[in-house]
This record gives C-alpha cells, sequence and structure tokens, in this order.
C-alpha cells in the first residue's frame, strides 16, 4: 500500500515526533500511542507522547505509560505529529493546536468519517482497532514484534473490539492476536489488569445505573443516566468504565440499542451510543456532531440532562422505525 511506503519513509527519515490520541483515552489510543512511541524510541528516534487527558488507571500496566504526558515543559519543536485514532482536530482536544504547528501530520485512523487531518492518511474503518492498522504498519517496516509491543497492540484489538464480541472483529484481528499470544502475551494477565481492577465506587455506581434503567415502549432502545446526584454521592473523581454497564444493558433480548447519558455539567450531556442486530449509532451520533463507528458512538448534546434525552431518543426512534 502506498501509504504505508510514505510512512514508512517519515519514521525512517525524521527526528522528532510527538504522538497524540484523542481526549478521555481509552484502551486503543493508548496501546497504539504506546506502541509506536516505543518502536520509534528503540529506532533511536526522540519521541514525545502528549495526551489531553491522563492514563486511566487501568491502562497503568501497559509497558512506559508513564512515556503518555498531558503537558510540555518547554517549547519543544517535532518534525512529525502522529495523531492516532482521531478524525477530527476536535477529538484532539489542546494537544491539537501544538501538533497543527508541525511540517508533517501523519493520521492513522479507523473511523467511519475519517478523511484525514494531514498530509499522510492512513484511513481504514474496515480495521477494528487502530492498533491493527499499527501491526500493519511495522510489518510494512520490518520492524520486530517484541512483547511489549505485541502487549500495547494486544490491548487496543481486546478493548476496541469489546473482548472480540463486537461486530467489528474479522478474521484479521483473530489473525493478528494469535500471533500476539505466540510472543508471549497472556489473556487472563491483560482481562485481570483491565477489568479486574475495579473500585468499590465504580461498582456502586453500576448499581445505581441499573437501578434506574429506562426502556422504550417498543422495548428496542434502553438507556440510563450518570446525575449529578449520582455522583455526589460516589465522589466527582470515580473512575468509571462504560463499557461494562453498556454491556450489560445491550444483552436484553430485544434491545438494540443502548444510551448512556452522562451530566458533564454545564448543560453538557456527554452520551455513549451501542447498538446491535446492525443498527447504525453512528448516523444517530453524528446529528449531534459526534462520531464513532456503526455499533459504537459518542456525542456530547448541549442541553439540560431531560432534553437531551428527549432529543436523542427522538432521532433514534426516527432512524429505527422498522423496530
Ligand atoms: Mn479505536
Amino acid at each position: 500500500m502506498k501509504i504505508l511506503n510514505l510512512i514508512t519513509n517519515i519514521m525512517e527519515k525524521e527526528e522528532r515526533f510527538l504522538i497524540t490520541s484523542h481526549v478521555r483515552p481509552d484502551g486503543d489510543s493508548i496501546g497504539t500511542q504506546l506502541a509506536l512511541g516505543i518502536m520509534l524510541n528503540d529506532m533511536g528516534k526522540k519521541v514525545t507522547i502528549l495526551n489531553e487527558d491522563p492514563v486511566p488507571k487501568c491502562y497503568s500496566f501497559l509497558p512506559h505509560s508513564d512515556w503518555i504526558k498531558s503537558s510540555l515543559n518547554n517549547d519543544a519543536h517535532f518534525d512529525v505529529a502522529i495523531i492516532l485514532d482521531c478524525s477530527e482536530w476536535e477529538r484532539v482536544g489542546r494537544i491539537a493546536s501544538i501538533a497543527q504547528k508541525t511540517d508533517v501530520i501523519v493520521n492513522i485512523d479507523h473511523h467511519v468519517d475519517g478523511t484525514g487531518l494531514g498530509q499522510y492518511n492512513y484511513i481504514d474503518p474496515s480495521a477494528a482497532a487502530v492498533a491493527e492498522q499499527a501491526y500493519r504498519l511495522l510489518k510494512h517496516m520490518k520492524q520486530p514484534i517484541t512483547y511489549e509491543l505485541a502487549l500495547c497492540l494486544y490491548t487496543g484489538i481486546l478493548t476496541d473490539t469489546g473482548s472480540f464480541k463486537h461486530g467489528n472483529t474479522t478474521v484479521h484481528s483473530h489473525h493478528i492476536v494469535s500471533e500476539f499470544l505466540k510472543i508471549g502475551v497472556k489473556p487472563d494477565f491483560v482481562y485481570r489488569m483491565l477489568y479486574e481492577r475495579n473500585n468499590f465506587s465504580s461498582i456502586v455506581l453500576q448499581g445505581m445505573l441499573l437501578s434506574n434503567l429506562q426502556i422504550s415502549n417498543d422495548k428496542c432502545v434502553a438507556w440510563t443516566s450518570i446525575t449529578k446526584e449520582m455522583l455526589k454521592k460516589v465522589g466527582y473523581n470515580v473512575e468509571f468504565e462504560p463499557e461494562s454497564v453498556l454491556g450489560m444493558i445491550r444483552s436484553i433480548e430485544g434491545v438494540d440499542v443502548v444510551l448512556l447519558f452522562r451530566d458533564l455539567g454545564e448543560d453538557k450531556i456527554k452520551v455513549n451510543l451501542r447498538s446491535k442486530n446492525g443498527v447504525d449509532v453512528w448516523q444517530i451520533a453524528r446529528k449531534f456532531d459526534g462520531g464513532g463507528h456503526k455499533q459504537a458512538a459518542g456525542c456530547v448534546v448541549n442541553a439540560t440532562l431531560e432534553v437531551a434525552q428527549q432529543m436523542v431518543l427522538q432521532e433514534i426512534m426516527e432512524v429505527m422505525h422498522y423496530c
């Protein structure tokens, strides 16, 4: 593929790399940033990984997760900015202005709406995770896949496929991961690190979310909300990973769309959308300037919680008239 040749040339030729990804980073963005960071570092390059938000605790076990910084100490200059897992500058947050100053911008992304943020865009919506694209790049560059790289990329694929259960999981995902297992990645270890280090408050919050669960008259859409009152009870700093509660709600027979509304304050409501049976929630998120994938998308609605719920539910009912 021509783009892989171009990116290989940049990686080999340039010296100072900035790697970044989206706000509120997930396993795919963190795993892939670290994998490319470690690879470039091993190649003798200068690497800075900069994210708007810190690394969530569940990903801290990944090698060199401490390389991911939230601020720059000096007036650093970069030859190349690599933007991962992002199709919009807005999603990069305040790191966008630093990245945009570099002459060479490489965008590696698998979002449906990705049109490319830079001169060098490797966009593949058929990839389950950016980690899969990074794997392809590593192979193309003939870089050895060490245990560290395998662990980071495995985490990216595992988390973006919802532990290999979402519709984006392909034969390629399994093929790539089988290589990581041969290299020594232990699925039980990664699972324990990612999903079995919850704190008490986050489980209490999940209980609240389940007891506030609501369902549409046709029983096809289910939703719940994180309200300010809930956060007051469990603590505003609760480390909360929405995937498990969304998965639990999605498991209800007949429910094709699941929504989680989160009151961010100041009339901003974050909405996580998940679907099954081929319902395209990206289309809905897009109407509210959000993005994502067919079966997993997100957006922020500028409204009160009640109004945001009404607006999003109305859109869904229009899209799901078949239900
Ligand atoms: Mn991703």
